[in-house]
């Protein structure tokens, strides 16, 4: 059997309760055909983990990152902070602030350490995926199919099927 694809995104996030979120990036980073792995890394709870797998990212051949994280989200940017791939950010609403905390925490970040960030919460986890290939398609052209063959289909589903009575 060959080998598998190495992973060229990293999905993170830092807690398995953004799990059913994140979920949703996952599944089309596997329809776009992009090899990824997903990890739980906590950035206050589990730091020096947080910076070990930043650190080793490009080494291990990752080419980007997509973390998620809830209330003070902290996670991308001390990702960025220990890289210099490229970090998309997905604020998730897991605290009382319904992840507007995660999403100014994320988006907010000082000049000269950037984070992608998306929308919040499940269409900014599908949209992590669709700009993760978008980047990644720059060089690699199967993904930039597979993304434009997506495009085309929601076009395609957007469209009404004949003339209809409002
Ligand atoms: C963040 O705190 C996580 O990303 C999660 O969204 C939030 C709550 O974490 P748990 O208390 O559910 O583990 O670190």
């Amino acid at each position: 059997m060959p080998d598998a694809p190495k992973p060229l995104v990293g999905i993170v996030m830092g807690s398995k309760s953004d799990l059913p979120v994140m979920k949703e990036c996952v599944e089309l980073l596997k329809r776009f055909g992009i090899p990824h792995e997903v990890s739980i890394i906590s950035a206050h709870r589990t730091p020096g983990v947080a910076r070990e797998y930043a650190m080793g990212a490009r080494t291990r051949g990752l080419e980007l990152m997509i973390a998620g994280a809830g209330m003070a989200a902290h996670l991308p940017g001390v990702l960025a902070s220990w890289t210099t791939l490229p970090i998309i950010g997905v604020p998730l609403a897991s605290g009382a602030l319904n992840g507007v905390d995660a999403l100014y925490a994320i988006v907010q970040m000082p000049p000269g350490i950037p984070v992608a960030t998306v929308a919040i919460g499940s269409a900014g986890a599908r949209n992590a995926a669709c700009l993760a290939a978008q980047i990644l398609g720059l060089k690699h052209p199967a993904i930039a199919q597979a993304y434009e063959d997506y495009r085309r289909e929601m076009a395609h589903s957007a469209l009404p099927a004949g003339t209809f009575e409002v």
